[in-house]
């Protein structure tokens, strides 16, 4: 009886064995399989001559998950509302994953550690994956690790999939290149209005939502923002970006904003705005991985002795720089 136990104990305990090979990775992967999910999302992150393969396999189980992005200043309260969005759409009986891009952590380290004290709660969910990404994606650009391990999350069956990262540079806002719906978090003391704009963070909101509701001078940046929003064209066929109030380390306005995104999500699918979006990004995404191939070989040509040669003639005056690139390409 004891032997038949410690037997039945120890298969329950035995380690999976993760596969390297990339479909049988895969198929564990979106079976459930944590372990493999990691393996996966580490492999993309790390880029190497898999990656191409796994993208491949990935992209036919793709399409179905919902991809929220997040952003706005430090400190504005985005891991907080992230947290707070998990525990309702658990509620609703989605399955949630979430990637916290930190492109200026060279670890994944610092305030990604935080965040994933903070979400500690959801760690015995099965079904709530976290992950962070730091600046190891960056071979190939950061932006482009993070869709493609959206990707794998989306075929591991993951109902919404949000995307937090600090809005306070280009790396940041290209990162949300993979949202169809981004929704910009801003505090009382992150400034005025004129600032966000600088930031670009009018461009790319979907919706803004006003955290630290608790502070003074919210209700100022409350007006500013609505009057801002208001300056925008539209007529009755276009979003009118909604302004969301919300204390999110409190729980109080988090439910409607789900509300609000539910209602971009119906209207970006009403409006056909959501296949535009999608063909969109997949332009720029072919683009990216094309621009990015032709700059290798390049480099490479570059290194080659008429390479050197052709470098040679233009430090020497001979030719000029769109000549260099004329004779690269062929044209001449
Ligand atoms: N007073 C107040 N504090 C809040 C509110 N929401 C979040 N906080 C606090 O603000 C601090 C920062 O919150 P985070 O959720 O870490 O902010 P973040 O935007 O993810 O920060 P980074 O990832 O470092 O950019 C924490 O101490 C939160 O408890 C709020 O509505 N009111
Ligand atoms: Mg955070």
């Amino acid at each position: 009886m004891v032997c038949l136990f410690r037997a039945v104990w120890g298969l329950m305990n035995s380690p999976v064995i993760i596969p390297s090979d990339p479909k049988e990775l895969i198929d564990l992967a979106c079976s459930g399989n944590r372990a493999a999910l990691a393996r996966l999302i580490s492999k993309i992150e790390h880029r190497n001559q898999d990656t191409e393969k796994l993208v491949e396999l990935l992209y036919p189980l793709t399409g179905n998950a919902q991809v929220w992005g997040i952003t706005g200043p430090p400190g504005a309260g985005k891991s907080t509302t992230v947290d707070r969005l998990i525990t309702h759409l658990r509620a609703q009986g989605k399955k949630v994953a979430v990637v916290a891009v930190d492109p200026s952590s060279p670890f994944s380290g610092g305030a990604i550690l935080g965040d994933r004290i903070r979400m500690q709660e959801h760690s015995g969910d099965n079904d709530v994956y976290i992950r962070s990404l730091g600046t190891r994606g960056r071979h190939g650009g950061l932006s482009h690790s993070t869709k493609e391990v959206v990707l794998a999350m989306d075929a591991a069956k993951f109902d919404i999939i949000l995307v937090e990262t600090a809005g306070v540079g280009q790396t940041e806002l290209d990162i949300l290149k993979l949202a169809q719906t981004v929704m910009v978090i801003l505090v009382p003391e992150s400034g005025d209005s004129i600032q966000m704009m600088k930031a670009g963070l009018m461009e790319i909101a979907d919706l803004f939502v006003l955290n630290k509701a608790d502070r003074p001078e919210a209700d100022k940046l409350m007006r500013e923002l609505t009057m801002m929003v208001g300056l925008n064209d539209h007529d009755e066929h276009s979003w009118m970006i909604p302004v969301c109030k919300t204390e999110a380390n409190r729980d109080v306005g988090v439910q409607e904003l789900l509300q609000v995104v539910a209602s971009h999500q119906e209207w970006l699918k009403k409006s056909g705005k959501l296949e535009e979006k999608t063909k969109d990004f997949l332009k720029e995404e072919v683009v990216d991985i094309l621009v990015a191939e032709l700059k290798k070989s390049l480099d490479s040509i570059l290194k080659t002795d008429g390479g050197k040669e052709l470098l040679d003639q233009l430090y020497r005056k001979e030719i000029a720089p769109y000549q260099a690139a004329h004779l690269l390409a062929g044209r001449d």
